[in-house]
């Protein structure tokens, strides 16, 4: 990634003015690389803007330097526009058109939307593709605060290092994070010592409507309104409860389907990369990684129980090595 420094070194440098832009439904590594750029922009000199769409930003990263600053709108006219960890620009939640971008990220399915498109589908979280960026930079300097960001980013996408995409290279990359200063316990304490009370109800009553299918190597979890509302659970609590879905020990691909608004938002997760599970959310117009992806349907245009139906058909495709 080091070949695009001086490319984005001269983009940067056109402009006095930076908004970073993270994903709706934010995630810690959206928000972790991007509250790493912000600061190693500002010490290169940049008046910097973090902006999310969303009113709700994961709370397990509110430690992060600048967290409390992160605004739900762009106040910044005509400023360059850097995206982190978002791959399509479906997922601002802003209006950006006409304006300059740099698109930083590490998603399978990227639309390369940016002037300048930096995108490593190899590296386990955006901040990742930041950090090769940077490397080595005399302008844009990594110190202990960005490095901290950049590892609660990393912690969060790789699940504590459990995804199949870590290798001996991500722990290379983690000693350098920590000789930058790091606090390695400090991020996983915020991030995995601190669930809600309405998270931990909202739980059991996912794991109550868990249904196994194809044999047992499909599991489904449905979270309805009704049980967010029984728990006073927010979508944001409903986080740490996406990666049970697949945990059973004969459980290849876990759905969980949450019911919101006019919504049903379908988060799927599979036990190991080459049941590409970006393939079926891309079918049903969504998108993600090869072990994490997402689409949402509305509710007008199908039942609960035809959409488990439909998704059930296209992970039996996948699971048999059929195109999804
Ligand atoms: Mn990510």
């Amino acid at each position: 990634m080091y070949r695009y420094h001086d490319a984005f070194k001269s983009i940067v440098q056109r402009y006095t003015h930076i908004s970073i832009i993270t994903h709706i439904n934010p995630d810690p590594d959206t928000i972790g690389t991007a509250l790493g750029l912000a600061h190693i922009l500002k010490r290169y000199g940049k008046s910097v803007e973090v902006v999310n769409a969303s009113k709700d930003l994961p709370y397990g990263v509110d430690f992060l330097q600048g967290y409390h600053t992160i605004k739900n709108q762009m106040h910044y006219d005509n400023a360059l526009i850097i995206a982190c960890d978002c791959g399509d620009i479906q997922q601002f939640g802003f209006d950006v058109a006409g304006r300059e971008m740099v698109n930083i990220d590490h998603h399978f399915v990227n639309k390369n939307f940016g002037t300048l498109n930096i995108v490593n589908p190899d590296a386990v979280s955006a901040s990742q593709t930041l950090f090769e960026l940077f490397e080595g930079s005399e302008d844009f300097v990594i110190d202990k605060i960005a490095a901290t960001a950049f590892y609660a980013a990393l912690l969060s996408d790789t699940k504590n290092f459990t995804t199949n995409n870590v290798t001996s290279a991500t722990f290379a990359w983690v000693q350098k994070l920590l000789d930058y200063g790091a606090n390695h316990t400090e991020v996983s304490f915020n991030l995995n010592r601190r669930n809600s009370l309405a998270s931990m109800r909202l739980m059991a009553l996912a794991l109550s409507s868990l249904r196994l299918h194809l044999d047992a190597t499909v599991a489904t979890m449905v979270i309805t309104q009704a049980n967010c509302e029984a728990t006073g659970a927010s979508l944001l609590d409903i986080h740490p409860i996406l990666h049970l879905s697949d945990t059973l020990a004969t459980t290849l691909i876990g759905v969980t389907i949450i019911e919101h608004n006019s919504l049903y938002k379908v988060s799927l997760r599979s036990k190991f990369a080459y049941h590409n599970v970006a393939l079926v959310a891309a079918a049903f117009g969504g998108g993600g990684h090869k072990s994490a992806a997402a689409f949402r349907v509305d509710k007008q245009n199908i039942t609960l129980e035809q959409l488990i139906q439909d998704i059930i058909a296209k992970l039996k495709q996948l699971l048999q090595g059929e195109e999804a």
